[in-house]
Formats: C-alpha cells, sequence, structure tokens
C-alpha cells in the first residue's frame, strides 16, 4: 500500500506525515499556494511557500483541480486553516493528473440540478455532502443487519431471477433466461414465506427490488434496495412491528452517535424516537385528514401522497416521526391474513416515517386451504404459484414480515429532496447510465 493516514488523523505538531488524495481547492497568492487535499475523511490544507520550498513551489505550479497527489511534511497547527491543521510539505508528487476542464465544479458551493448531477455521477459522488449520504447509508445499514443478528436472525439470499412475480399485480421486467422468458424478482416475500415453513424461524435480507412502474416522482425508482424481514410463530402482527419499530430505533440511534461529521455535513438534526411509535387503524387515519385536514384521499381504499404527509406533519408535531397505519382495506391481498371477526380489516401495516410509506408488512396467511381460496377468489392463477403453495402446505407456523426501503430511509434521514440523490447510480424509467 502506498504509505498515507488520512487527513482527519493529521495532528498539529505530530512527526512528519503523508497524505494522499484529490486536489480539492487551489489557492495562488503569488509566493504562496495554498492546496486543499480531499480524502474520503476530510479536507486539509497544505501551504507552498517559495522562500522555504522553492523546488515544490515550483512544481505545484502544475497543479490542477482533482489531480490526485501525495505529500509528505511537517503538520503545524493553524487558526486559519480548516481543522486547524496544515501541513509545511517536505515532498510532493502527483499521482494522476485530472482533464480539465471538469463537468461538474466539486468544491464549490454551485447549485446544480440533479439530472447533470447523475449524469456526471463519479465526479457528484466526491463532493462531501454527497459522500455523507453514502457513509450514512452504510452506517445504517450496518446498524440495521447488527440488530438482526444479535436477535438471531438468519442472514439469506433470495433468488433475483424468476417465473413469476411475487405479488402477481405489479409490473414486472421481462429477462430473456437461456431459452425461456422469466423476471426481475419484484420482492423476496414468497421465498421469505417459504423459508418460514421451512423452520428458519426468524430471517433477513439486504437485497435489490425490481419494479417496472411508470412514475416520475421523488420516492421511486426502478431498481430499489430492500430491506426484508420474517418471523415465525408470532402471535400476531403487532410482534413484526415490535421488531420493525426495535430495530429501526437502533439504527437511527447507531447513525445519531457514530456518523455526527456526516449529519453536519448534511445539516441534519437527526431526531431518534425513543417513545412507541403509534399504531392507528386505516380509519383512523382517514378521520385524522378529513378533520383536521379537510382531505379526502381520491382512492377511499388507499393513503394518498398528500395524506401521507399531512399525517407526517400531525404525528410530527406530537413528536412522532414515525408511526404504523394499521388495516388497509384494499389489500387483502391472499397471502395477508383476514381474521373472521376481526376488528382490524386485514393484518396489514404500512410504517411511515417523516410523512412517507418506508415499509410494508403484515401477518401472513399459513392456512394454505384459505389462501387458495382467496387466490382463486381474487383471480390469481394458481398454477403459477405451485412452488409456494405447496411449499407452505407441509406445515407452516404463523408468521409475518415486512419489506423496507433502504433507500427511502436514506433519504429522509439524509433529508433528501429526491429518492436518487441517496442511491449510487440509480435507475428510473428514463436512466439506464452510468
Ligand atoms: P408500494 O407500491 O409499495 O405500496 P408506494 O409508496 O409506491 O409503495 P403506492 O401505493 O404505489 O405506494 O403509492 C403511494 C402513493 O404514491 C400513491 O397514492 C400516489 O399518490 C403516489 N404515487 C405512486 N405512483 C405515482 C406516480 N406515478 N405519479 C405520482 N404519484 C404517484
Ligand atoms: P411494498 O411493495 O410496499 O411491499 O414495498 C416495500 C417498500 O419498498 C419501498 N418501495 C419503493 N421504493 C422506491 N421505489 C419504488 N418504486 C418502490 N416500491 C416500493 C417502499 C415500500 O414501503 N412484499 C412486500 C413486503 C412484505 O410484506 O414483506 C412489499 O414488497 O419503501
Amino acid at each position: 500500500m502506498i504509505e498515507r493516514i488520512h487527513t482527519s488523523d493529521v495532528e498539529p505538531d505530530a512527526d512528519e506525515v503523508a497524505i494522499a488524495g484529490h486536489v480539492h481547492e487551489i489557492r495562488d497568492l503569488g509566493g504562496l499556494v495554498f492546496l486543499i487535499v480531499r480524502d474520503r475523511e476530510g479536507l486539509i490544507q497544505i501551504v507552498f511557500k517559495e522562500e522555504r520550498e522553492p523546488e515544490l513551489f515550483e512544481a505545484v505550479q502544475d497543479v490542477g483541480a482533482e489531480d490526485v497527489v501525495r505529500v509528505v511534511g511537517e503538520p503545524l497547527e493553524s487558526d486559519q486553516a480548516p481543522g486547524g491543521v496544515e501541513i509545511a510539505p517536505t515532498e510532493y508528487e502527483v499521482i494522476d493528473e485530472a482533464d480539465s476542464p471538469l463537468p461538474l465544479e466539486i468544491s464549490k458551493d454551485i447549485e446544480v440540478d440533479l439530472s447533470t448531477r447523475l449524469d456526471n455521477r463519479a465526479l457528484d459522488l466526491r463532493k462531501p455532502e454527497t459522500l455523507a449520504v453514502f457513509t450514512l447509508r452504510s452506517e445504517l445499514i450496518t446498524a440495521m443487519e447488527e440488530w438482526f443478528d444479535d436477535e438471531g436472525f438468519v442472514d439469506i439470499k433470495t433468488p433475483l431471477i424468476s417465473k413469476g412475480g411475487a405479488e402477481g399485480g405489479a409490473e414486472l421486467f421481462p429477462i430473456l433466461y437461456y431459452n425461456q422468458d422469466a423476471f426481475l424478482s419484484q420482492s423476496p416475500q414468497l421465498y421469505k414465506q417459504m423459508l418460514m415453513a421451512s423452520g428458519y424461524e426468524a430471517v433477513y435480507e439486504t437485497g435489490t427490488a425490481f419494479r417496472a412502474e411508470d412514475f416520475a416522482t421523488s420516492r421511486h425508482v426502478s431498481e430499489i434496495a430492500m430491506f426484508d424481514v420474517e418471523l415465525a410463530y408470532i402471535d400476531d402482527h403487532d410482534d413484526v412491528m415490535d421488531v420493525q419499530e426495535e430495530s429501526l430505533r437502533y439504527a437511527l440511534r447507531e447513525v445519531a452517535e457514530n456518523a455526527e461529521r456526516e449529519l453536519d455535513l448534511l445539516d441534519v438534526d437527526l431526531e431518534v424516537p425513543e417513545d412507541d411509535f403509534p399504531r392507528i387503524t386505516f380509519d383512523e387515519a382517514l378521520d385524522i385528514l378529513e378533520t383536521e385536514y379537510g382531505h379526502f384521499p381520491d382512492d377511499p381504499t388507499d393513503l394518498d401522497t398528500k395524506g401521507e404527509k399531512l399525517l407526517g406533519e400531525h404525528f410530527e408535531e406530537q413528536g412522532h416521526p414515525a408511526f404504523f397505519v394499521v388495516g388497509y382495506p384494499d389489500e387483502k391481498f391472499y397471502y395477508m391474513q383476514d381474521v373472521p371477526d376481526d376488528d382490524i380489516a386485514s393484518r396489514k401495516f404500512d410504517l411511515i416515517y417523516k410523512g412517507q410509506e418506508l415499509s410494508s408488512g403484515g401477518q401472513r396467511e399459513h392456512d394454505v386451504e384459505r389462501m387458495v381460496e382467496e387466490m382463486e377468489s381474487e383471480g390469481v392463477e394458481t398454477a403459477n404459484f405451485e412452488f409456494y403453495i405447496e411449499a407452505l402446505s407441509y406445515g407452516t407456523p404463523p408468521h409475518g414480515g415486512y419489506g423496507l426501503g433502504i433507500d427511502r430511509l436514506v433519504q429522509k434521514v439524509a433529508g433528501l429532496d429526491n429518492i436518487k440523490e441517496a442511491i449510487m447510480f440509480p435507475r428510473d424509467p428514463n436512466r439506464l447510465e452510468p
């Protein structure tokens, strides 16, 4: 490895250090050149003085923005340098030169539209604020996985290529699989459930789901990072919500504690929801919208974007950034348990976080006879689901689970306007590269 330390580890008055990174900024003041060098952990100032180091001073005249350089030198305390320390160089080397002009400014705080940023994503990803989003994202996923590992959940991987859709209705991307038609997976749901029948008891997957929806919103993408969970021997869907609530609280707490620098860079004051997440029925949700906001969703069986936002405001005012809506009347999917005489229409729930749906889940139907009846009444072609129906027919414990959109979680935690900012190389109906 090339010898170097991170800029954040440079202490004033330490012995000679070596750092390496991209040239973030160049300030030429005549007999004095300031280079601000950027690595993954931050920025550091290097001061080249003509009088003190004439040869290096001469060499640095040719430096360009975003060149990759390595500098060896003595760290000195300095009030005017970012981080309070600067380096007086004894060695300076350009490792690789950057072409110029750059299609996107990295160091200057210029508003650039999202589409230009995404067209030049590799450069945009260099910006400290963009990097902060992905450091935060990594922290969130690691924390989430840590919680499930500690609780004894099994880390699984389900196939991304399948013969049919998980939920039938949603749009699928067709692919050619050797000489037969297949689809990109829309959800690991059926496989998670099969694993419950197989006795795995509690599983999680950090995976990918594909949705061929034709959207133009700030919260939809075609390739989604999905955090899926399934657990067996539940009493009811409240057990599933408990798991989701505790794991999310833990992940947010970890990020609040470990990603202070990133939250600062993004100007986010992250509130960890320590109180129980409110759990309201769908009818109660409609009631709040109607009486408090005079809002009636167009489709009375679903919450619309505005409805979610208004409910988000309602609960945020009471100190609850996250809450569950339980029992959607339109979503008695064949796999959702529909308990006779239950006061809850179906055992499905959504988690709304900061005014946006973050996850969907519920208690599943584990009684195969009832499920097949439901499928037939919904007009689902049971022949396409033989593998699933069969897997569940040899004894299946009561179970439930959910899928959480990781990109939406990152979007909300990092305070981003658009979900695509939370994805390194996002896919939407109009974007297939980079
Ligand atoms: P899921 O599809 O998993 O339920 P979702 O958040 O996409 O998650 P939807 O029920 O599809 O949930 O959509 C929720 C809301 O998002 C809709 O009520 C609608 O207001 C809005 N929405 C969805 N698709 C579009 C679209 N193409 N254009 C504008 N708004 C949309
Ligand atoms: P659902 O279809 O609601 O549920 O998806 C779960 C969560 O995934 C996210 N999501 C999306 N994010 C970005 N762009 C999209 N196009 C998109 N579609 C969905 C949302 C959503 O809440 N099988 C069930 C889960 C389960 O019950 O286990 C499912 O996939 O955050």
